[in-house]
């Protein structure tokens, strides 16, 4: 597990006391209020028009979870359908703004310490009625970091509950590090559903604009979208700069930029100017 006693160390920049100790203590926490209602608002509507876009465009964006993790995979008891467009500040100045939110990113820094670097962000819309559930998993699997820095910040754009496809988490579970992945599809990753059921966990009740930050290793999962609105939410994954991922895997456009402060290990050699190595 990843908090370090330097963290603890350090002096808040906008989490208070009680907020970091239980961010520790459970592995999550959940904010509000580090919107102002303009930008919130403007968040909402670029969503909508890019996902509007992109269907109109038709777009491949259907990301139901694979692998056989549910007992009973009906539509009716896990859902149908989760539409996901990835990198979104490669769509939007609007989400650039998003994911360089100073609120946002002191709250970051209080939980990882100066030196924040962009992995990859995401929207996932669970359409009414028909959205699909996501299974108990840990982050980590997809993306493991030598430090264990790296959390996810979970952006609420409607108010979310159990009915619409919110969050549930098991709080604490950060702390017991990596849990035995059960899925057999190559490249999906899901735990026990026995252990780690749904039901048991802490249910996520939020409000529209509420952003709940977890670390990698928390355990969580989401609930099917009965209700008949869109359940939307966007994801912003970030490390710490001077951590370092021990796979090659997931890596994002986009992915290292730096967010806050500084990533040191970053080279400086005119031959790794482009990302695809030619040298004009
Ligand atoms: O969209 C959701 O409800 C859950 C997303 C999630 O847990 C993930 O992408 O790791």
């Amino acid at each position: 597990m990843a908090v370090s006693n330097e963290a603890s160390n350090r002096t808040l920049k906008r989490l208070t006391d009680s907020e970091f100790e239980s961010y520790q203590e459970n592995g999550f926490i959940k904010l509000s209020n580090l919107l102002s209602v303009e930008e919130f608002s403007q968040i909402c509507a670029e969503y909508d028009d890019l996902f509007a876009r992109k269907q109109e465009e038709q777009g491949k964006m259907e990301a139901k979870w694979k692998g056989d993790w549910s007992k009973d995979n009906s539509k009716e008891k896990t859902g149908k359908s989760v539409l996901s467009i990835h990198n979104l500040q490669q769509h939007s100045g609007v989400f650039t703004k998003f994911i360089t939110n100073s609120a946002v990113l002191d709250c970051l820094e209080d939980i990882i310490g100066d030196g924040i670097i962009l992995h990859h962000t995401k929207a996932h819309l669970k359409p009414p009625r028909e959205g699909a559930a996501f299974p108990s998993h840990q982050d980590f699997h997809y993306f493991p970091y030598r430090d264990d820095s790296m959390v996810a910040v979970f952006l609420h754009l409607e108010d979310t509950n159990k009915q619409n496809g919110g969050l549930a988490v098991f709080p604490g579970s950060h702390k017991l590090g990596g849990q035995e992945n059960v899925s057999t599809v190559p490249g999906v990753y899901f735990l026990d559903q026995n252990k780690w059921n749904i039901e048991n966990g802490t249910k996520i009740e939020a409000k529209a604009g509420d952003i709940v930050i977890f670390h990698y290793q928390l355990v969580h999962a989401s609930y099917p979208n009965k209700s008949d609105i869109p359940r939307r939410m966007f994801l912003l994954q970030v490390a710490g700069s001077n951590d370092v991922p021990l796979t090659s895997q997931h890596r994002s456009p986009g992915a290292g930029l730096v967010l806050r402060g500084r990533a040191m290990a970053t080279r400086a050699d005119l031959d790794m100017r482009h990302i695809d190595n030619s040298t004009q």
